[in-house]
């Protein structure tokens, strides 16, 4: 499957949402009247992308059709045209779509650091096997550091994925500070001539004020050990939980310096317009999206491919 048609499968449900809900409201010839809207609107806001968007929306397809007949196509491509704009932002992640690596803040010189966080099971460890394995395919040798010390089967589950992808990993027993494996994977890193130094955290609860202090811990040993590192500071999100993970992201990106976000499981939700909200309430942008468990069910996060995949066959 290629990437684009791997985003429109992993979109299946959320495009359920659009296609049972709106299919109907704008035939060609309907008057595009307020209840149409209105309804409209719901089936936009069963997509989690938030009321604000929603509704500017419906506002933009009023002003240009309302009261008047209208063609389908006419209206999707409003719709389409007024989403990108809004998942374009400031155009921080106009990113080059042919190279997944694009939206990372490499190091200039020496290894770039990626640290990695987010709530309990969100899809951090999975993530950071996609994304070695995109780094890896790339020519880039990955270095990965076991950082989530919490659990013993956390350590097991990244070592599993460093020996399928071939790179080396730092660990320690269960219970070592986990600043302490993320300075030694920069030490690691540093020695052998990595490009790229990947490091795990334990899943935590944002309310968790000690757990947050740690993060903070992590990254600023990291910035210690290596002038300017992380370089990339990445917060996982679990797609899934729609809008309520939004709450997760400021705590996460106070203690750790977010400079993006990795939206996992993607394909196993109705609430993928959540992409949309992130965009209008955070000032972080989506890198990834994951679209499976499989190690190459990531992909980089596109406005315009995001918007046509979920519009494609409505
Ligand atoms: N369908 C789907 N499943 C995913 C995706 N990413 C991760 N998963 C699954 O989600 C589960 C949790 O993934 P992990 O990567 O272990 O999550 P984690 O955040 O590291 O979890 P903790 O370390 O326990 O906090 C696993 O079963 C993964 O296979 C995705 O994009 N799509
Ligand atoms: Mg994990």
């Amino acid at each position: 499957m290629g990437m684009f048609d791997k985003l429109k499968s992993a979109l299946t449900k959320t495009k359920d949402v659009l296609r049972t809900d709106v299919r109907d409201l704008f035939k060609a010839g309907v008057i595009l009247d307020d209840a149409k809207l209105e309804e409209f609107f719901r089936g936009l806001v069963t997509t989690d992308m938030g009321v604000v968007a929603a509704q500017s929306i419906v506002d933009e397809l009023k002003a240009k059709f309302g009261g008047r007949t209208v063609e389908p196509d006419d209206v999707w491509g409003v719709v389409k045209g007024k989403l990108k704009e809004i998942l374009r932002g400031e155009g921080d992640c106009n990113w080059d779509v042919t190279d997944p690596l694009s939206p990372l803040n490499l190091a200039e010189e020496g290894p770039t650091v990626i640290l990695v966080c987010g709530v309990n099971g969100v899809g951090k460890t999975t993530s950071i096997a996609k994304l070695a394995n995109y780094l890896q395919k790339a020519g880039k040798k990955v270095v990965l550091a076991a950082g989530d010390t919490f659990r013993a089967a956390a350590v097991a589950q990244l070592t599993m994925w460093s020996e399928r992808l071939g790179c080396e990993i730092v660990t320690k027993p269960a219970g070592t500070d986990p600043a302490a494996v993320a300075f030694e994977g920069c030490d690691r890193g540093v020695e052998s001539g990595a490009d790229v130094i990947i490091i795990d955290t334990a899943g935590r609860l944002q309310t968790h004020q000690n757990l947050m202090q740690e993060l903070g811990k992590i990254h600023r040993v990291i910035g210690k050990r290596i002038p300017g590192a992380p370089h990339e500071s990445l917060l996982v999100l679990d797609a899934t939980t729609g809008q309520n993970g939004l709450s997760q992201a400021t705590k996460f990106s106070e203690a750790a310096n977010c400079t993006g976000i990795v939206l996992a499981k993607l394909d196993g939700t109705a609430k993928g317009g959540v992409v949309v909200a992130i965009r209008e309430k955070m000032g972080i942008p989506v890198k990834y999206v994951g679209v499976g468990e499989q190690i190459d069910d990531m992909e980089l996060f596109s406005p315009d491919d995001f918007v046509d995949a979920l519009f494609s066959d409505v």
